[in-house]
């Protein structure tokens, strides 16, 4: 695989890399993306109703089995070439943050050491009335309640129509606009606010590099930008930037 010399040179050259990422970052990992998880059963649902506060008002019963389901489907996920060689980037260059919009946790298991979840964490329940943290809960584990107030516990995730976690925000946001390269790597950019970052970056003059199969609408935004699969691509841009610390 080929790269342009600036390119290289850029990458080389930065001393903070943010790394933004979204679905397509896990799709490599067997990971359904929040779009492809309306299957079967699920079809007839658009995600959209399952993923709001009002449907988990209307019928916590049903939401939770939806994502149930979706941690089964997530359970067995190991991170791929691409989530190895954003965790790899700690040891080429100064400065490094993920800000991902995935719920699958798999950077930090890749052994990402900085990472921001946007969107929260589907490992992780809270209460959806006090919002109190619930104590780990076995797989499969039924619709159950908090124990300090009785209300339903619910995904850790943010749902459409809520506030992104306020810290995280802040700290993707300064991130965006202080990276030397930022990285925008297998997200429609549909999703708001996140899907501003990378044009926080572009207009304070940051590299943005883009990597995705398909064009997206923030490719405009990007100086470079690299069409095909982040776990093929990324590996790859590593090894030509740092030719001798190659992994092969
Ligand atoms: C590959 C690949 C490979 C494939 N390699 N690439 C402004 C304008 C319009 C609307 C809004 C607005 N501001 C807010 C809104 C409303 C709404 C919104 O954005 N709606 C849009 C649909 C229009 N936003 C919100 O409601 C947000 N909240 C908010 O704004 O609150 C305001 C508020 C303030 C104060 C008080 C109260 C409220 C919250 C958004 C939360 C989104 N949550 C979800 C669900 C998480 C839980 C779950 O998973 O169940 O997050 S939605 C879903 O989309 C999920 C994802 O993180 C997110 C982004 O999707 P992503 O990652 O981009 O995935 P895809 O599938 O779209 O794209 C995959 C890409 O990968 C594609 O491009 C492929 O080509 C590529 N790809 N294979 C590289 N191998
Ligand atoms: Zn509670």
């Amino acid at each position: 695989m080929e790269f342009a010399p600036d390119l290289l040179d850029t990458l080389r050259a930065a001393r903070n890399i943010a790394v933004f990422t979204g679905a397509g970052v896990s799709a490599e990992s067997g990971v359904p993306t929040f779009r492809d998880a309306q299957t079967g059963l699920w079809a007839k649902y658009s995600a959209e109703d399952l993923a709001t506060p009002d449907a988990f008002r209307r019928d916590p019963e049903m939401v939770w089995k939806w994502y149930e389901w979706r941690r089964e489907l997530m359970r067995n996920a190991l991170p791929n070439p691409a989530h190895r060689a954003i965790a790899r980037l700690e040891q080429l260059a100064p400065s490094v943050t993920v800000i991902t919009q995935n719920v699958d946790g798999l950077h930090v298991k890749a052994g990402s050491s900085n990472v921001i979840e946007l969107h929260g964490n589907i490992w992780r329940n809270f209460c959806f009335d006090c919002m109190a943290p619930a104590a780990e809960l076995p797989a499969g584990a039924p619709l159950s309640t908090c124990v300090h107030c009785g209300g339903w516990l619910r995904p850790g995730v943010v749902w459409f129509g809520e506030a992104l976690p306020a810290a995280a925000w802040h700290k993707a946001a300064l991130a965006a606009e202080l990276a030397d390269v930022f990285f925008c790597i297998g997200t429609s950019s549909l999703v708001e606010p996140a899907a501003s970052l990378p044009r926080y970056a572009s207009t304070s003059g940051r590299n943005v590099i883009q990597i995705n199969p398909e064009v997206t609408r923030h490719d405009s935004f990007a100086q470079f930008v690299l069409r095909g699969k982040a776990g093929e691509i990324l590996p790859a841009l590593l090894n030509a930037a740092w030719p001798a610390r190659a992994i092969r």
